[in-house]
C-alpha cells in the first residue's frame, strides 16, 4: 500500500510535519477554498503541491473535486459544471495526479448524529445513532411524507427520543446532520436544508443513477486519455436517508455502474467504513472482484447493532475483517504491479487531541494510531506472501 493521510491544506489542525512523522508518503487533499463547480487551475494546484513537497511527500489523490449538486440532478447550469469538471481533470493531470475521488451522495455527504461517543477507554468515536436521527426527521425537521416512511415502532422511538432531548442536545443533533462534516461540500441552515431535500422530489434512485451514468460518460473519455481514473465514494450511510435516493451502497451498485460505463478510468474508493456498515457487503470479496478499478482504500471499521446505530470502532474491534481485506488488498497490488492508495479514514479523538480542536473523525493520535497497526498488518501478511 501507499500510505496515505488526508490533509485539509493549511487550515488544517494537523499540520504536514506530524503528518510525515506518521510514515505518510502521500497526501490526499483537495482544493477546499474553490467553489463548487469552478474550475481548478494548475497554479492552485501546484502551489498545493509545493507545500505537501516542501515537507517530503507527495500529493497524489484528490479527495474529492466536489460534483455540483445540479449535475446530480441535471438542472440548471450542469452542462457548465460539467466542463468546468473536465478542466479540472486535465489540470490535475497536467500536475501529475492522476487519483480522484467524488461521491454522489443528494445533499448531504457523509452523516452521524454524534461526534463525540464516549469509549469504555475515554477516546471519543464518530456515532450514528437511530433514534436520534428518527428524532431529529421526525420530530425537528418535520420532513413532509416522513412518518409514511417509518413502521410505527421507529415512528415511537424517535417520539421518545426526542422527548428526551433538551433544547442543547436538540441544537447539537441539528448541527452535527445538517451543518456539515469535514470533506462536505455544503452547509444548511434548518430553514435551507428542507429546500434541498425537495430539489429531489421528483428524483428516485434510478434516475439519479442515470445523472451519473450521463455525468461519467462526459468525464471518462477526458480520463482515459490523461490516464486518470474517477473513484467514487459509497454512501455513508449506505441506504436511503431522508427520503433521499442512495445509488452506491452495493457491490450490485459499482457492478451496475461499470456495465453501464465500462471506461477504464470509471473506478471505486473502497471505503470499507462506509460499505461495512451493511452486513450484506462482502468487503474482501468487494475488493477481490473490483480490485483492478480500486485505486483507492479507505481503511476503517464500523460496530453495528441490531437497532440501527453503528459507531466507528477501534481498527481490529469492529465488523470489518481488516485481515481479510488487507490480504486481498496485497492480492491484487500484486496481480495489478501497482500500489493501491490507503488511507486511515475517521480515527478516534485521543489523548492530547481531547483538548484540541479538531475536524471531527479527522484528529492526528486516532489516525496514527489506525495507520501503524495497518502498517503492521501489511508488514506481517507481506511476509506470507
Ligand atoms: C468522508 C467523506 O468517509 C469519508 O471518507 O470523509 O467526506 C468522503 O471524503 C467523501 O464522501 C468523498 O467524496
Ligand atoms: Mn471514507
Amino acid at each position: 500500500m501507499k500510505q496515505s493521510w488526508r490533509w485539509y491544506g493549511p487550515q488544517d489542525p494537523v499540520p504536514l510535519k506530524y503528518i510525515r512523522q506518521a510514515g505518510v508518503t502521500d497526501i490526499v487533499t483537495a482544493l477546499h477554498h474553490v467553489p463548487n463547480g469552478e474550475v481548478w487551475t494548475v497554479e492552485e494546484i501546484e502551489k498545493r503541491k509545493a507545500q505537501c513537497a516542501a515537507e517530503g511527500m507527495v500529493w497524489s489523490v484528490v479527495e474529492s473535486v466536489p460534483v455540483h449538486e445540479h449535475i446530480k440532478t441535471r438542472e440548471g447550469e450542469y452542462l457548465r459544471y460539467i466542463e468546468n469538471y473536465k478542466q479540472t481533470i486535465r489540470n490535475l493531470a497536467a500536475c501529475g495526479i492522476h487519483v480522484i475521488t467524488y461521491n454522489f451522495m443528494p445533499v448531504l455527504d457523509w452523516t452521524r448524529t454524534d461526534l463525540a461517543f464516549e469509549m469504555p477507554d475515554g477516546s471519543r468515536a464518530l456515532r450514528f445513532e437511530k433514534d436520534a436521527f428518527l428524532a431529529f426527521d421526525l420530530c425537528i425537521l418535520k420532513r413532509p411524507g416522513a412518518r409514511d416512511e417509518y413502521s410505527p415502532e421507529e415512528i415511537a422511538r424517535g417520539e421518545k427520543r426526542f422527548a428526551s432531548m433538551s433544547p442543547e442536545e436538540i441544537a447539537l443533533v441539528t448541527r452535527n446532520m445538517i451543518a456539515g462534516l469535514p470533506g462536505s461540500e455544503e452547509s444548511f441552515t434548518l430553514e435551507n436544508f428542507q429546500q434541498a431535500l425537495d430539489r429531489y422530489k421528483g428524483i428516485d434512485a434510478e434516475t439519479l443513477r442515470a445523472n451519473l451514468i450521463f455525468f461519467l460518460q462526459q468525464v471518462c473519455p477526458v480520463c482515459d486519455e490523461v490516464g486518470s481514473r474517477m473513484v467514487i465514494h459509497p454512501d455513508d450511510p449506505p441506504y436511503p436517508i431522508l427520503g433521499l435516493p442512495r445509488i452506491l451502497s452495493t457491490a450490485e451498485d459499482f457492478r451496475r455502474l461499470v456495465a453501464a460505463v465500462p471506461n477504464p478510468s470509471n473506478g471505486l474508493n473502497l471505503c470499507t467504513g462506509s460499505f461495512g456498515v451493511r452486513a450484506d457487503n462482502d468487503l474482501p470479496a468487494m475488493m477481490r472482484e473490483f480490485g483492478d478499478r480500486v485505486d483507492f482504500v479507505h481503511l476503517r471499521s464500523t460496530k453495528r447493532d441490531a437497532e440501527g446505530n453503528f459507531y466507528e470502532a477501534n481498527l481490529l474491534e469492529g465488523d470489518v475483517p481488516v485481515y481479510e481485506m488487507m490480504k486481498a488488498v496485497l492480492e491484487v497490488e500484486q496481480r495489478r504491479h501497482f500500489r493501491i492508495y490507503l488511507r486511515p479514514d475517521h480515527g478516534h479523538q485521543m489523548c492530547d487531541d481531547l483538548q484540541k480542536k479538531s475536524n471531527p473523525g479527522y484528529s492526528c493520535y486516532g489516525r496514527l494510531r489506525s495507520l501503524a497497526e495497518l502498517r503492521g498488518i501489511e508488514h506481517a501478511i507481506a511476509q506470507t506472501l
